[in-house]
């Protein structure tokens, strides 16, 4: 909220939060999106989106005019990619959690929002359709993976032992990289008779930049997903920092190393299951692996929270 002067300023211009609007301050004329106030910022200072991408605060002061030249809505929106049934291409379900990879920037108010539809993810990564067939999306909650607990383990292991055991080749679930690694070491041990792959991924980097990551990391895990015979839970991303591959990590081998790094994911005392580059090539780099078979998953839940670790 601004200051209770500028509040009554905008709304007898008629201007909301992602309008054009235009701000006259004596002989300085300054236009731009309208952005709410952040949350330390001066609320005398209405900070507006310039075209150049900056964002500015313009101190209102008494005799300063506003006026507003267009509506959000005409300034356009996010859309949402919908998938095509291409029957010639592998079947696989996506579980969407939330995490970077699932954010996206409004342009309109420049914040940043978690994908609120998963098919919004086909719209950062095009090339997904070309690649797989999406036969089912589902979303439990979109969360940032900091605030997940072992309830929320339990329920994207639910969800993705009933994918499993359907027609599709294997299952994709995005996620933040902050616990993923817990995230993928508690699906390989709740996911019991696994006889397809699942790949867990996320992005270092969000879909606003130039170095997102997410989007070959996506590409990756879809075809690690459909196209392997490894039928392990797994992180995919970056192998290294340029966009050459992806190492699939065996879920209960991967650390996250780095905050800000593409290549984050290391295995630790183990090779990668895989070498997986963005064409669909998939090499293997790990000779002891679970096989792709028929067998029914099923999700042993079971998890005792009351676990303390004594340090020596
Ligand atoms: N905070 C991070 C998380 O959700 C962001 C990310 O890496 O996706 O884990």
């Amino acid at each position: 909220m601004y200051s209770p002067e500028v509040e009554k300023a905008l709304e007898s211009a008629g201007a909301h939060i992602g309008d054009i609007i235009r701000i006259q301050r004596g002989s300085e004329v300054y236009e731009g999106i309208l952005l709410p106030r952040s949350e330390y910022g001066d609320p005398s200072c209405i900070v507006i989106k310039l075209s150049s991408g900056y964002n500015i605060g313009v101190k209102y002061t008494p005799g300063t005019v506003i006026k507003r030249l267009r509506k959000a809505a005409e300034v356009g929106k996010f859309p949402a990619k919908k998938a095509e049934r291409k029957p010639s291409l592998p079947p696989v379900s996506l579980i969407a959690t939330g995490g970077t990879i699932g954010s996206r920037v409004d342009y309109v108010t420049g914040g940043v929002y978690m994908c609120v539809k998963p098919e919004e993810l086909l719209y950062l990564t095009p090339e997904l359709e070309d690649a797989v067939y999406i036969e089912r999306m589902r979303s439990p909650f979109l969360v940032a993976s900091e605030d997940l607990t072992p309830d929320d383990w339990k329920e994207i292991a639910e969800i993705a032992a009933k994918e499993l055991n359907t027609d599709v080749r294997g299952v994709v679930i995005t996620h933040g990289t902050d616990t993923m690694h817990y995230t993928s070491a508690a699906l390989s041990f709740m996911l019991r008779n696994l006889s397809k792959p699942v790949a867990l991924v996320g992005a270092q980097r969000s879909p606003d930049r130039g170095s997102f990551d997410g989007a070959m990391n996506l590409l990756c895990a879809a075809h690690y997903a459909a196209r392997s015979d490894i039928a392990e839970v797994a992180i995919v991303m970056h192998g290294e920092s340029s966009d050459t591959y992806c190492y699939a990590i065996r879920g209960t081998k991967a650390r996250k190393m780095h905050t800000s790094r593409r290549d984050t994911f290391r295995p630790i005392n183990d090779l990668p299951l895989a070498r997986v580059w963005p064409d669909g090539r998939i090499e293997a780099l790990n000779t002891k692996y679970r096989k792709r078979g028929s067998s029914e998953v099923y999700a042993d839940t079971a998890f005792e929270k009351r676990v303390a670790i004594v340090k020596a």
